[in-house]
């Protein structure tokens, strides 16, 4: 049976698109970057720094939460929007792919995938079925399906085993999800690593078994960007239009335009966080590492038309300081600083898009980026 559709395109502008989803605690606008919260925290903000930043959607992860705190007790507790008090829409990813980087001796089975937690060595069997039960104890607005991605370059025979089994995954995934609330929302994972014939058995197979969106998984996993690009351009002809469609663990601003010019209406991923956290900052003139000496006598700020305090008022001089001295106020202030930087990309790309002006918007964005900040 096919599921109702929360996902409304209101414009669209070659391939790219602009659009609404609805979810029970509340709407995101797309194209959409999804902050990750890991473990039901973002990492050197507050949830108030990341919904000011712009943020709709946030993302969780299955895995880490299943370990600690437990899905059963963030139930009991009133689930994860009221457990963190973030309250707004949240997206779970299923656990395979954080399984597959993190725990020890995992194994991965046709019934499931058998690993020992990374926090304390507990054996645990992670299914299909169990991954809906989890994200559905979580209460998660957007739950992934379980699925196996395959880290590139791969033998074909590998890539296509994992595809396949994906696949059968899916069809069991769809199944546990029957009987959830009807505002809740389910997503197929597209697999087939770098083979363009696999990408497309694995669109039509998921179309074939309906979900509310569809995400591309399997890429930004060591290929050259513009394999993930062709990648993209492959599977998408096969996806229905009129369901949301997400890139996984995806990207840079350049990777999150160039996505979005192929039909991509959602992301993930912990680059703005994470680098920030390093010392990198994303600005419209390209990234910038301030640990670099050249900015220790730079009173200038980082921009001071962003419409982000800590980016119009610290000086490229102080954030230099506070990343070299390992303060923590460092990481907090460039994690908020890039966090809202992904978000003015997204917005001004949505507004690109209704404008129909988006192939301008690229050109333009891209030659920011090029010319660099001095
Ligand atoms: N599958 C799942 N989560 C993911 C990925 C995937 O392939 C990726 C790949 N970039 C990131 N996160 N379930």
């Amino acid at each position: 049976m096919s599921l109702a559709n929360h996902f409304e395109l209101l414009g669209r502008d070659g391939d790219a698109r602009t659009g609404l989803l609805t979810t029970a605690h509340g709407t995101v606008r797309t194209p959409a970057f999804m902050p990750v919260g890991t473990q039901g925290a973002m990492k050197g903000l507050q949830w108030q720094d990341v919904r000011d930043a712009g943020a709709d959607i946030v993302l969780g992860n299955t895995y880490h939460l299943m370990l600690r705190p437990g899905a059963e007790r963030i139930h009991e507790l009133g689930g994860l929007q009221k457990f963190t008090r973030w309250g707004g829409p949240m997206l779970t990813d299923s656990g395979g792919f954080q399984v597959m980087s993190l725990a020890q001796l995992r194994k991965v089975k046709e019934q499931g995938v058998t690993f020992r937690s990374h926090i304390d060595g507990t054996a645990i069997e992670l299914t299909p079925e169990r991954a809906i039960e989890v994200q559905r104890l979580l209460g998660s607005d957007i739950a992934m399906q379980l699925d196996e991605c395959v880290r590139l370059p791969a033998e074909r025979g590998d890539i296509e085993r994992a595809m396949q089994l994906s696949l059968r995954w899916a069809e069991r995934s769809r199944r546990a999800f029957e009987g959830a609330p009807a505002a809740n929302m389910l997503f197929g994972i597209v697999q087939g690593g770098d083979i363009p014939e696999l990408r497309r058995t694995s669109a039509c197979g998921l179309t074939g078994i309906g979900f509310h969106g569809y995400a591309i998984g399997g890429l930004a996993v060591g290929e050259p960007q513009a394999t993930m690009l062709a990648m993209i351009e492959e599977a998408a002809p096969w996806l229905p239009m009129e369901r949301p469609r997400y890139l996984m663990g995806v990207g840079t601003p350049h990777d999150l335009l160039e996505a979005v010019a192929r039909g991509i209406d959602m992301f993930d991923c912990v680059m703005p966080t994470r680098n920030g956290r390093h010392g990198m900052a994303f600005t419209r003139f390209g990234q910038i590492n301030l640990r670099n000496a050249r900015h220790a006598d730079d009173p200038r700020p980082l921009d001071e038309e962003s419409s982000w305090p800590a980016a119009r008022d610290y000086s490229r001089a102080y954030l230099h300081h506070l990343v070299r001295s390992g303060e923590t106020l460092g990481a907090m202030l460039l994690s908020g600083i890039n966090i809202a930087y992904y978000q003015s990309l997204m917005q001004a790309m949505r507004s690109a898009i209704a404008g129909g002006v988006f192939q301008e918007f690229r050109e333009r964005t891209r030659e920011g980026w090029a010319r660099g900040d001095i």
